[in-house]
């Protein structure tokens, strides 16, 4: 059975002004939609994996045929990517990491304004495309991490619990070159309730 173009919990123009209407739709009817095809072309190659739900087959990356194993790092990568990504956010709250992430946040980072900084940091330098990263990592750790193009923080062991695509595909559209100013005001769109279910379940509470 082919993976689907999952559908998002909030209208495309949810996130005005702070990501808009239009990058929201083509990002997931054009892009996210090609990763989605193209990740089912490779897997019809080996149906097997299929049988794994796709988070399974990018943990497990190194595990794919070689004939697809860009394919799938790419395809793949980008098909459970953004399914993360729209995921942890979602119209503006307000709201902030509370809870055991809250306290997390400030031990490992020393406040909240210190870890954005660094997080902004990890984005912005990012050479050409690819995501920062939030992960847990085999110490139950938290790590800010960059990985480029669709590379997934999942094959290398980490439990991701938010992410922030800085293809200019996902910015372009409105902030053209000014990535910083996407991640800025990408900050007022997280899901931190979510955020910090993720980190629960990264920790097995
Ligand atoms: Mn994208």
């Amino acid at each position: 059975m082919a993976f689907e173009l999952p559908k998002l919990e909030y209208d495309y123009d949810a996130l005005e002004p702070y990501i808009d209407k239009e990058t929201m739709e083509t990002h997931h009817t054009k892009h996210h939609q090609a990763y989605t095809d193209k990740f089912n072309v490779a897997l019809s190659k080996h149906p097997e994996l299929e049988e794994q739900s796709a988070e399974g087959i990018i943990k497990n990356l190194r595990e794919v045929p070689e004939d697809i194993y860009v394919a799938v790092r790419n395809h793949g990568g980008g098909y459970v990517n953004h399914d993360f990504f729209w995921k942890v956010i979602g119209p503006a709250k307000g709201e902030e990491p509370s809870g055991a992430l809250g306290e997390a946040i400030e031990q490992e980072f020393g406040s909240l304004n210190d870890f954005k900084e660094r997080f902004k940091e990890q984005a912005k330098t990012l050479f050409g495309s690819g995501w920062a990263w939030l992960v847990v990592d085999g110490d139950d750790r938290l790590i800010i991490t960059g990985m480029a193009n669709q590379n997934s923080p999942l094959t290398e062991g980490h439990k991701p619990i938010l992410a922030l695509d800085v293809w200019e595909h996902a910015y372009y559209l409105k902030y053209k070159n000014k990535r910083p100013d996407y991640i800025d005001a990408w900050w007022n769109v997280v899901n931190w309730e979510r955020v910090g279910e993720y980190y629960d379940e990264a920790l097995g509470v």
